[in-house]
């Protein structure tokens, strides 16, 4: 079942989390003339200062979901609501449908055309890339919007977007998990490892919420896989629309890497060749590719995009270059949420020269997968936050562990312990929800420090 707005007209929205989500559905349903009640966990005041001017323009309760969210048409949910949080139980039993804020503000959006990018990791910086390529490449007239899990409520940008512009979503599982509906006209699977299993309660919903991605897609619709991921492959059988693959030369894909550039080959098209975004990694010319693929399966103009690729700058908090102290170079790479996201990023490096600040919110993923990097790379790690301890016992013995407790403590303690060359590293491999208000903030913190320092 989809979301029809007008089914629901005259009937209460309870919006559930009023996280940045949930707030920008609240003001979406205000405007659209429907009653809300907010309901969140966070204690009253919360929830008050949160809403401002709107506590008084909505009813709201905070410290818990009552019963009273029952009595509601309909429920939108937060991202952040696990599937199995008892409210939304409560809401099955009570016949009350719930909506992903995704759904029901492409509900109110005009644009039928709907680009969107999701995996484990690597999906921001392939959706800012996308988006600076569709907009160099669209017709005039017609914008390319960017929003979604890249920090930018979809209630926020799609309902204000006009018919004839496109927007590039980043959409997590978390996003997908309750979508029903979710049809977007192209999309991009980037990769599936072990990440968000305790929200997901399971690595198999995890990869059924990855897959509702391209569900709905048919015929000249378009999905975009990457061939080297073997989850992501074997789910690619499933679907029914136009598939690109990249990867490695040869086997069937249509676009790789060969002499330092990206060479693409569409179906009944001449080869083409570009030169990617000046991004460190190889996970970036990955991310380049399904950009590339997404662009030209959509009918986009080889040169503009090439004109997008070499202005893209890059994403903040994603291996962002945080400037110098006393030699030692810093970077904010807080984006880092799970393991393999740092994984990624230590790949980039080549000397044993890397102090790494790791830990924060554990999710319960061992660490255990970064021992080969944390040999070849790492000089010592700073641990930080609850998980200090699980990376101590997944990693210990095999560099000097520092534990810091909180990234002040840690970065001052890389000041002492680095040398010129090194590489002071924020790359945390867990959420950042212990003591900051989200990776962004972290990644802010983090790069405040070495401006104050410099
Ligand atoms: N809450 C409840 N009940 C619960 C659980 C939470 O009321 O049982 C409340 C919390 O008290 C809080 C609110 O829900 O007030 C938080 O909602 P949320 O977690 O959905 O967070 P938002 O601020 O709405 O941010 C969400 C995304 N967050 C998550 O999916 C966890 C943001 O992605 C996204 O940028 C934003 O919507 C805009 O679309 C962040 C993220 O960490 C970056 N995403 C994960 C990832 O990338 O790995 C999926």
């Amino acid at each position: 079942m989809s979301f029809v707005p007008k089914a629901y007209r005259g009937r209460t929205a309870a919006v559930l989390g009023l996280g940045k989500s949930g707030l920008a559905a609240v003001r979406l349903l205000k405007r659209k003339g429907f009653r809300v009640f907010v309901s969140d966990t966070r204690p009253r005041a919360e929830v008050k200062a949160a809403l401002g001017r709107l506590a008084r323009a909505v009813s709201w309760e905070g410290g818990g979901h009552g019963p009273r969210v029952l009595k509601a048409g309909f429920a939108v949910k937060s991202p952040g609501l696990p599937s199995r949080a008892p409210v939304l139980a409560r809401l099955r039993e009570s016949a009350v449908p719930v909506f992903s804020e995704l759904e029901v503000a492409l509900a109110f959006s005009p644009p039928k055309d709907v680009v969107a990018i999701t995996g484990t990791n690597g999906k921001t910086t392939t959706t800012a890339l996308a988006a600076e390529v569709f907009r160099q490449g669209l017709p005039r007239g017609r914008r390319a919007l960017l929003a979604g899990n890249i920090g930018l409520p979809v209630s926020d940008v799609a309902p204000a977007a006009r018919a004839k512009d496109t927007l590039v979503l980043e959409v997590s599982s978390y996003q997908l998990e309750d979508s029903r509906s979710f049809h977007p006209r192209a999309a991009a699977l980037l990769n599936i490892t072990p990440d968000h299993v305790d929200h997901h309660g399971s690595m198999a919903a995890y990869i059924e919420a990855k897959a509702k991605v391209f569900r709905e897609q048919r015929g000249e619709d378009l999905c975009v896989f990457n061939a080297e991921d073997p989850l992501v492959r074997k789910l690619s059988r499933r679907c029914r629309c136009r598939r690109l693959f990249f990867g490695r030369k040869g086997a069937h894909v249509h676009a790789w890497v060969e002499g330092g550039k990206i060479k693409v080959k569409l179906p009944g098209r001449k080869e083409t060749a570009f030169i990617p975004p000046d991004l460190p990694g190889t996970h970036n010319l990955a991310n380049a590719m399904a950009a590339i693929l997404l662009a030209l399966g959509s009918g986009l103009k080889a040169a503009a995009v090439q004109k997008a690729l070499k202005a893209f700058p890059g994403v903040p908090h994603r291996l962002e270059e945080a400037g110098a102290v006393r030699g030692i170079r810093c970077v904010n790479d807080s984006k880092a949420t799970n393991v393999d996201s740092t994984m990624v990023a230590l790949r980039t490096f080549t000397e044993k020269n890397v102090l790494l600040i790791l830990g924060g919110l554990h999710k319960g993923s061992p660490y255990k997968p970064l021992q080969p990097l944390v040999e070849a790379v790492v000089k010592g790690i700073l641990t930080i936050g609850s998980a200090a301890a699980k990376v101590e016992e997944d990693l210990g013995g095999l560099v000097p562990i520092f534990p810091c407790g909180d990234l002040k403590t840690a970065f001052t303690t890389a000041l002492h312990i680095g040398a010129p060359g090194d590489v002071l590293l924020l790359s945390p491999a867990c959420a950042s929800f212990d003591q900051f208000r989200d990776f962004e903030d972290r990644g802010d913190q983090f790069k405040a420090l070495v401006k104050a320092s410099r």
